[in-house]
């Protein structure tokens, strides 16, 4: 796995990693530059996933402002692990709840950039990907969600079973809300500005990421899906279960729908009609 350097010039250079989804892809140079001075805050939810940060931290791009890892009542050692690996992280307990909804409000409330991206801890989910999310921030969208589904995004980690629930849950979503071209729904790596967190970020578990998009529709607000890649997790067993977290978020799409079609966009976001 190979990390990141700094050159004379002050570029950043992002050596090819060993995703699947970026390896043998020639260096990239960025620098903090396409910014245009705003800060991204990169959001890690944790339970229990010591052994997998040493394959996700030293890839994150060196122009985040800051990562924030949300230790959601971890009985291992994630916390000293992400500690020793990048110095500069910020451990932040989460203090509701276990879940991963929970633990990502958690962490935007303590972030302080005005961009958050939140990541996996896993090693499924590429950083070198957090550049496409944040560009699509940047030109105008006030939500970026990833895509395993659209050209260019994939996936090696979805048993057929859970792709045909994923892809039924889809089709549930887009005949509900006429006129939604999503293409995924329960996909974990996603961006947003800081101002439209409180209005996305209101589930406790893994129904999270469907709240996210439907809440994101009712408000009107801007919405980019972005081609991601999903690797299978590196170290340890993956805490979804298909039926339960499935029945969840169903539950979720069905109360989203019958609070009705509108929500009032927080100040700031660029509602369309
Ligand atoms: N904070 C927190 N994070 C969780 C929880 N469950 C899962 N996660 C994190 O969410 C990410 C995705 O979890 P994972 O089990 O791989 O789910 P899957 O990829 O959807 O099968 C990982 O970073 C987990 O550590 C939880 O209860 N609390
Ligand atoms: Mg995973």
């Amino acid at each position: 796995m190979s990390g990141i350097s700094k050159t004379t010039e002050g570029l950043t250079v992002h050596a090819p990693t060993t995703h699947p989804a970026s390896a043998g892809t020639p260096t990239v140079l960025q620098t903090a530059d396409f910014l245009g001075g705003h800060r991204v805050s990169v959001l890690i939810p944790c339970l229990n996933e010591q052994e997998n940060l040493k394959h996700v931290l030293p890839l994150i791009p060196a122009w985040v402002h800051e990562v924030v890892l949300i230790d959601d009542h971890c009985t291992d050692d994630t916390a000293g692990e992400a500690l020793r690996i990048m110095p500069s992280i910020r451990v932040v307990e989460n203090h509701r709840r276990g879940g991963k909804g929970n633990a990502l409000r958690t962490g935007s409330e303590a972030a302080t950039g005005d961009i958050l991206v939140q990541v996996d801890a896993d090693g499924s989910e590429d950083p070198a990907e957090i550049h496409s999310f944040v560009a699509a921030l940047l030109t105008g969208a006030d939500y970026a969600k990833g895509s395993r589904f659209v050209q260019g995004g994939g996936t090696s980690d979805m048993p057929p079973l859970r792709k045909w629930g994923n892809w039924a849950l889809v089709g549930v979503v887009r005949t509900l809300w006429r006129g939604t071209q999503f293409t995924d729904l329960c996909y974990g790596y996603n961006a947003y500005w800081k101002r439209v967190a409180p209005l996305l970020l209101d589930a406790e578990g893994f129904d999270i990421e469907t709240v996210m998009n439907l809440r994101a529709v009712r408000a009107g607000l801007k919405i980019a899906e972005v081609p991601s890649f999903e690797a299978e997790r590196i170290h340890g067993e993956g805490k979804l279960l298909t039926f339960p977290d499935g029945w969840k978020v169903l539950k979720a799409i069905v109360r989203e729908r019958r609070a009705g079609r509108t929500l009032t966009a927080p100040a700031g976001a660029e509602v369309r009609a």
